[in-house]
């Protein structure tokens, strides 16, 4: 590929290197990588394909994940940093499990894509540089805290990690927009399990005919909705509206005051539902914490003992 550059570019200075040649599409034994094959871009053509033939290998491989995680065994709502992490940590310590995550975005990360306002570089306060460890991120150690270089490098590496697992499903763009309960032999109610919908029909509901949702059955909810955005704090707030449990608003900033109380707190708030990250702050009001993401990873590991520690998975 350089060579190529290289030979149509004459203000480059002419960089001695050594290619392997391969043809990259017919001779299979040789396989190049981009970095190392020599494209013939004159003849250049792609293997043929049909359009049924993508269309038939995406749907047939979603609509295989949908009918196997039916019935999953853990639902982890919201794949910010908090939802990401306990799908981490449950999904490499269980690898019997099946766990979907349901995100209403396209993309992961919630408000993990930069640091805080519109600055990217990542402050973490210790302990959690232990995580960072663990996914072999690079960063920068303050002595209290550590700073990864961008917030995106964090989230984009602990997401390919998760979905690198054989156990694990996310289905973007997708909403959770109801919870499915159960009533329990001593006449209480538990969660037990997701209602979704693709997240651009939960946002019009109220503007278009009715597109009835479908369901997820699960043992335990894992709710990491974080606090803002527009469907923040889901889970806590359709309990809230069950009357179920109460309402107490996030409290104002106090960096070292949230932190601890979002890890300490993070526990099952409601039988099968376990509430996780910010938005543990709108049933707790706990204060929040501003451009830190310890407490969010930290809590992410918690909500996963908690689930294997609470729970007969
Ligand atoms: O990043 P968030 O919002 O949530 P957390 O708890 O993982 O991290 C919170 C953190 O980013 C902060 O808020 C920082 C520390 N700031 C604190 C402060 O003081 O301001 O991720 C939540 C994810 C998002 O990706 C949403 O799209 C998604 O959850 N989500 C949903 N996904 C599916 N169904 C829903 N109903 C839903 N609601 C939100």
């Amino acid at each position: 590929m350089l060579n190529h550059f290289l030979s149509t570019t004459t203000t480059i200075k002419q960089i001695p290197i050594t290619m392997k040649t391969a043809n990259v599409f017919n001779d299979e034994s040789k396989v190049a990588t981009a970095t190392d094959a020599v494209y013939d871009w004159d003849s250049f053509k792609f293997a043929p394909i049909r359009e049924s033939q993508v269309s038939r290998a995406m749907t047939k491989r979603y609509f295989a994940d949908l009918d196997k995680y039916a019935e999953s065994d853990i639902v982890i709502v919201g794949a910010g940093s908090s939802g990401l992490t306990a799908a981490y940590i449950l999904a490499k310590s269980r690898p019997d499990l099946k766990i979907a995550i349901v995100e209403a975005n396209v993309a992961v990360g919630g408000g993990c894509f930069l640091g805080g306002q519109l600055f990217s570089s990542m402050v973490l306060r210790k302990p959690a540089d232990t995580f960072i460890k663990e996914l072999g991120i690079d960063y920068e150690d303050e002595g209290n805290f550590i700073v990864v270089k961008h917030a995106a490098l964090f989230i984009t590496k602990l997401c390919s990690k998760v979905l690198e697992l054989p156990n694990v499903k996310l289905f973007n763009a997708t909403c959770v927009e109801d919870l499915i309960t159960r009533k329990t032999s001593e006449g209480g109610i538990r969660v037990a399990g997701v209602v979704t919908n693709w997240t651009l029909v939960s946002m019009h509901h109220d503007d278009q005919s009715c597109m009835d949702p479908n369901t997820i059955n699960s043992k335990l909810i894992i709710s990491c909705t974080g606090h803002d955005g527009p469907m923040g704090a889901f889970c806590v707030k359709r309990l809230v509206s069950q009357g179920y449990i109460k309402r107490n608003q996030m409290g104002c900033l106090d960096m070292n005051l949230a932190e601890d109380s979002i890890v300490k707190n993070t526990r099952e708030v409601f039988p099968g539902l376990i509430v996780a990250g910010m938005e543990l702050s709108e049933c707790d009001s706990s204060n929040r914490m501003g451009p830190t993401f310890g407490a969010m990873v930290l809590s992410g590991v918690k909500a996963a003992e908690e689930a294997l520690n609470v729970y007969d998975l």
